[in-house]
């Protein structure tokens, strides 16, 4: 039985209102990634880099997840293999359309991490940068985040079953953003198939084999529906 590797990127969740990074008013083009997304930046200002991790905590709690979400899901439920899903998304909009064992190589807006202890805790609503942390009780806490520089997370784990899969789907990712943009050229390199499936070619679309172009809400249940 076919066992499927999915990573999926901003894309997804676009039509939740949940915004990219690199589309026309995505998000990179409000904040500037080194403040806001950098260790660097969060040691420099922690207040707005907390600012800007509670508005999107705010607006993940207001999204909903759409189509594409739950046809992942579904996919998850129906197919005979194993569908492992793996995102670069730090929403939980994977996980409130019933997918399972979801990896977020980039953390996750629910998460907090204390800087000092390592001690993580479900995030509150909104993070300030004088709260203790509930362990240690220094004020060191962060958005259990994976920023520039930092190592994503569960990358054994995702090796793993890159490893051990037969077909690898990238969703909704511009694959600007290494090391997830280049799962597909260790996927090509294994043998394994490739399919791209985005709103438009991304960056590394020539190394799929494979790919449809259109909203997530439409290409994925689309796919699903077919492969089901
Ligand atoms: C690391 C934080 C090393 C959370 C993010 C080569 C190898 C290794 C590293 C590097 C390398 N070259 C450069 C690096 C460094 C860097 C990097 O890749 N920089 C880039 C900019 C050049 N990488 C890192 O720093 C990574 N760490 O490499 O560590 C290391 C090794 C040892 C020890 C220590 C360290 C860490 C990267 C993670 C950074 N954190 N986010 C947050 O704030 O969200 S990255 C950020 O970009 C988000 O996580 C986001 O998910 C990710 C990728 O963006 P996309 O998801 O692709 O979103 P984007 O807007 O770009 O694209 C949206 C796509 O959707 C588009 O294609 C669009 O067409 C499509 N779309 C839009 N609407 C729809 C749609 N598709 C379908 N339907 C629609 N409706």
């Amino acid at each position: 039985m076919t066992h499927i590797l999915i990573l999926t990127g901003a894309g997804i969740s676009a039509e939740s209102g949940l915004g990219t990074f690199r589309d026309k008013d995505g998000l990179w083009t409000q904040y500037d990634l080194e403040e806001v997304a950098t260790p660097e930046g969060f040691a420099r200002n922690p207040a707005l880099v907390h600012d800007f991790y509670n508005a999107r905590r705010a607006n993940c709690l207001e999204a909903q997840p759409n189509a594409a979400h739950a046809a992942l899901a579904r996919l998850q439920r129906a197919h005979k293999g194993h569908v492992t899903i793996v995102t670069q998304n730090v929403d939980d909009l994977h996980e409130r359309a019933g997918a399972k064992d979801v990896i977020h190589m980039h953390g996750e807006l629910q998460g907090a991490l204390c800087a000092a202890c390592d001690h993580r805790w479900p995030a509150p609503r909104v993070m300030s940068p004088d709260a203790p942390c509930p362990s240690c009780d220094t004020p060191s806490t962060r958005p259990d985040i994976v920023w520039f520089g930092e190592m994503p997370y569960r990358m054994e784990d995702i090796y793993t079953a890159l490893g051990d899969a037969d077909l690898f789907v990238a969703i909704g990712t511009s694959g600007n953003v290494y090391p997830a943009a280049g799962f597909v050229m260790e996927a090509r390199a294994m043998g394994i198939a490739t399919l791209e499936l985005n709103l438009e070619p991304s960056d590394t679309a020539s190394a799929f084999e494979d790919a449809r172009f259109g909203p997530a809400t439409q290409v994925v249940p689309a796919w699903v529906e077919e492969l089901l």
